[in-house]
């Protein structure tokens, strides 16, 4: 039987044997949020780098630039780190690097994985049927805060655990099982539950609260970003895959 593991922040990821298996991002709020709607709403690539130097050279070469640290966008840069501003219809077709306080850096410490696919809230049912179909290895790497556990990517990663744990899989880690625990105490209003988690503080802080909502928001898109030769691309879009719902 495949097995699911969830490593809990991305300094636990040294622990794991990534080899031969899919890795799965996760930065709920809301760097892999922004990704599914971006490849939803037409953006070609992305291209996911852990420095703003990194970003900033890829902006000089034509690419659109994305860059947020701490809650904000970056100065000199094109877009920040908002679902909202891939709903734009000049960006259908483009390209973007970006760059993220922490899920950017997830997805560059993945590299090792068979697979890297990218799952939020959003694309929640779409991400379990590939991994299901695909009946491999899997570990869901969430992104934390600065090395820190946080908990709405615990909760993604449970919410994955709790579906693929009811289809074949098996774990050995009591991260899963910690993990699909609080999902279950917090699914049935996942918004109150994180309405005083740290970063939904933090960007209550700053004014962004539309955000939050958008990203608890429970499949809302049939996309799969899937990193091929360094760049996301959508995989898999309704209606080509028949979604199950795992719900
Ligand atoms: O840390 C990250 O990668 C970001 O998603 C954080 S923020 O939601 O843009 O503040």
């Amino acid at each position: 039987m495949p097995s699911i593991d969830v490593c809990l922040s991305p300094e636990l990821l040294p622990l794991f044997q990534p080899e031969g298996k899919i890795i799965i991002v996760t930065d709920i709020l809301r760097a892999t949020s922004c990704m599914v709607t971006a490849l939803a709403h037409g953006i070609e690539s992305i291209i996911p780098v852990a420095s703003l130097d990194e970003c900033r050279s890829l902006g000089k070469q034509g690419y659109v630039t994305a860059a947020e640290r701490d809650g904000k966008k970056a100065d000199g840069f094109d877009l920040g780190n908002s679902p909202f501003s891939y709903m734009n219809a000049d960006l259908v077709g483009k390209s973007v690097a970006v760059t993220t306080t922490n899920g950017t850096k997830a997805i560059t410490e993945s590299v090792d994985a068979d697979e890297i696919i990218i799952g939020a809230f959003l694309n929640l049912d779409t991400v379990c049927q590939y991994v299901v179909e695909k009946n491999k290895d899997v570990i869901v790497v969430c992104s934390g805060w600065k090395g820190h556990v946080n908990m709405e990517d615990t909760l993604f990663a449970g919410a994955v655990a709790e579906i693929l744990l009811q289809n074949n899989f098996t774990t050995a880690q009591d991260s899963t099982d910690m993990a699909t625990t609080l999902w279950n105490v917090a699914k049935s209003d996942l918004n109150t539950f994180l309405g005083n988690c740290s970063h939904a503080r933090r960007l209550q802080n700053l004014d962004i609260t539309d955000d939050i909502a958008f990203c608890l928001t429970l499949n809302k898109f049939n996309v799969l970003p899937i990193m091929q030769n360094g760049k996301l691309v959508k995989l898999l879009e309704s209606p080509e895959l028949k979604v199950q719902s795992f719900q």
